[in-house]
């Protein structure tokens, strides 16, 4: 039997319409997800609100980031799991987060940064050896190799990421190569212990618009601060991190670099 009206369908031809069983248009219908108006001991549903659920269904809904304390309680797992060079575990936790919803960023800041941290204070104060420190970084550096994301589509620009020589500590480069390929730019990362004039070579034989220096060891700041300060004379923007700065924000800095150097642009597509 159908729906006298032809803007109105029987219960079972709206099933029928939106591919489910009679049972679950009729759950729908319960729990108000389709309207619907009981006629003569029927249900009638509008063919237009037939349309609008099917179209609902259809749209994809962007899954819900996980929250700010799962991720934190990630972290602790993570210290753990560095420790005891537990590759698998670090690589599982970050990809769960990664695929609930979580930017890479976060993951670096919230979840590897702490431990990272903790790690080369409990060297430093002699309850870690350093095969621990130097596994857990590798471990690192592999679980965000996999992560790395490939930006698609028109690029903010091309940034250079590196560390000056005389600073080994290439996690944060390869931290900030991550975070600014996240943001869409194209980024070459030269690792660390970059000699100064070799970074300010490659930015002359290559279309960059900004120069990200890592840097962890502050013996080397005076070198990162003239390597940037000679990249700027040539035209080319240059920005300096160091302990401590956060990510969150790199790419919107790189850009405002860009923008306040008056540096030309290239375009990478
Ligand atoms: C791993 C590690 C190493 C590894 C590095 C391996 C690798 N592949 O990177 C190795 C073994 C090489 C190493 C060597 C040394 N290390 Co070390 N190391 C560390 C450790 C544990 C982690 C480093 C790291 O990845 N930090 C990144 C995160 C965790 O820290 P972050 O400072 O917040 O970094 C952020 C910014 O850099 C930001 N960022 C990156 N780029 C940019 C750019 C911009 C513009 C912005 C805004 C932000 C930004 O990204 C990061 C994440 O947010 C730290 C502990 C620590 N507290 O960092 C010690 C640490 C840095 N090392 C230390 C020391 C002393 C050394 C050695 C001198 C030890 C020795 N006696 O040989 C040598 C120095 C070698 C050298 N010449 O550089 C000290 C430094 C102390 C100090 N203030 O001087 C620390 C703090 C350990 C400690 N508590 O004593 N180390």
């Amino acid at each position: 039997m159908t729906a006298a009206d032809e803007h109105e369908l029987e219960l079972q031809e709206a099933a029928d319409a939106l591919g489910v069983h009679y049972q679950t248009a009729y759950r729908w219908v319960r729990n108000g997800r389709l309207p619907a108006t009981l006629l003569n001991g029927r249900y009638v549903v509008a063919r237009s609100d037939v349309e609008l659920v099917d179209a609902r269904r259809r749209t994809p809904v962007a899954p819900t980031p996980p929250s700010r304390s799962r991720i934190e309680r990630q972290a602790e797992r993570m210290y753990t799991a560095l420790v005891d060079g537990d590759e698998p575990t670090v690589r599982a936790i970050a990809r769960r987060l990664v695929e609930e919803g979580a930017t890479l960023v976060d993951l670096i800041q919230t979840v590897l940064v702490p431990p990272l941290r903790q790690i080369g204070q409990a060297w430093h104060e002699g309850k870690l050896t350093i095969w621990v420190e130097h596994r857990a970084s590798a471990i690192v550096e592999r679980t965000l190799g996999e992560l790395s994301p490939n930006p698609r589509g028109r690029r903010r620009g091309t940034a250079v990421v590196a560390a000056v020589s005389g600073d080994y500590h290439s996690l944060p480069t390869t931290m900030a190569t991550v975070a600014l390929r996240e943001s869409n730019w194209h980024v070459h990362h030269l690792g660390a212990d970059m000699p100064g004039d070799e970074i300010v070579s490659f930015c002359a034989e290559h279309p960059v618009d900004v120069v990200v220096l890592s840097l962890t060891n502050p013996d080397v700041a005076d070198l990162a601060a003239g390597t940037a300060h000679e990249l700027r004379e040539r035209g080319i923007a240059a920005i300096v991190g160091g302990p401590g700065r956060r990510l969150d924000e790199l790419a919107d800095e790189a850009a405002d670099a860009v923008r306040g150097s008056g540096a030309r642009r290239s375009t990478v597509d």
